[in-house]
């Protein structure tokens, strides 16, 4: 009798065990069912939000592709089109965009996407901006964009130190050797050319003295430094600079990028020649028709 009734409560507890872990697995059932439905969800929306994004970038790039005017102006489609004021694109404390709605077939909305489009070419190069001609008495030559003068476009903005800041950006920059790539180095191969051309290619004031090629701001470059030169990858990777505060970075963030690019083209992508080198026959020749940017060129150079 004793032995029929310790098997009854063997029984229960195992019954009452089953139910527990049949009831266990019912609520773990049900909330994986609702995590799979919260992913699959998520995936949606995802989904939707990368093609909505995707959309506004094939805009822009259809609006782009017709901007056909030679020169760039706040008055282009590419500027007017998407600016606004419902959201703050590029998160620098002032709105800039305007949401662009999508429908689908029933004409109900399916979402929304803002676009600013910036003219980079138009913006400081905080990878390029280097130094401009010291000397009182003489004018940069317009060699190249690394005479873009980064001292003087710190100093117009009431930034808290804009001399230190300057100093810390090269540094940055240069790395420890404090020189535009290899420090002592010629890594470019020019020293020969750049010493001999009559131009004051590293814009110090003088011309073609000792060691012009050697360590001149073009030697910094942006695609493939040399040795310990470091670039900034975005313009917002000037918040990296101690010495830029917060308050300075959102004063000149929208005069600076990273992206632009000199490719030394004229306006019909043809590449520009140097008239220091070329002799009196290619100068004659059909292969050459100066443009009205090579004849600014010529200026530069023949002054
Ligand atoms: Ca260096
Ligand atoms: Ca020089
Ligand atoms: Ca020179
Ligand atoms: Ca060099």
């Amino acid at each position: 009798m004793k032995e029929m009734n310790n098997n009854k409560g063997v029984a229960l507890i195992l019954v009452v065990s089953i139910l527990a872990v049949a009831g266990i697995m019912a609520v773990s059932f049900a909330f994986t069912m609702r995590l799979e439905l919260k992913a699959a969800n998520n995936f949606l929306e995802t989904a939707r939000a990368s093609y909505l994004a995707e959309a506004g970038v094939t805009y822009a790039q259809a609006v782009l592709k017709e901007d056909e005017r030679g020169i760039d102006s706040l008055e282009d489609t590419w500027y007017t089109v998407f600016t606004g004021s419902d959201i703050d694109n590029d998160s620098d404390g002032n709105p800039d965009s305007k949401w662009i709605y999508v429908y689908n077939e029933k004409d109900e909305t399916v979402g929304r996407y803002a676009v600013l489009v910036r003219d980079e070419a138009s913006l400081l190069n905080i990878n390029i901006a280097t130094k401009h001609n010291l000397s009182p008495l003489r004018l940069t030559e317009g060699w190249t964009p690394y005479e873009v003068d980064l001292q003087k476009f710190l100093a117009t903005f009431g930034l808290s130190d804009s001399q230190k800041i300057y100093q810390d950006i090269l540094d940055y920059r240069f790395g420890i050797d404090g020189e535009p790539g290899e420090g002592m180095v010629d890594d470019n191969e020019n020293e020969r050319v750049l010493g001999s051309d009559g131009i004051d290619n590293n814009a110090d004031g003088i011309i073609d003295e000792a060691g012009e090629g050697i360590d001149e701001p073009m030697e910094f470059v942006p695609d493939a430094p040399y040795g310990d030169d470091r670039i900034f990858e975005t313009p917002f990777e000037f918040t990296k600079i101690r010495s830029i505060s917060p308050e300075d970075f959102n004063s000149i963030y929208s005069y600076i990028t990273a992206y632009s690019v000199d490719k030394n083209v004229d306006v019909e992508g043809r590449s520009r020649e140097n008239i220091n080198f070329m002799d009196a026959t290619s100068l004659a020749s059909g292969a050459f028709t100066p443009t009205e940017d090579e004849l600014l060129l010529f200026v530069f150079y023949l002054f």
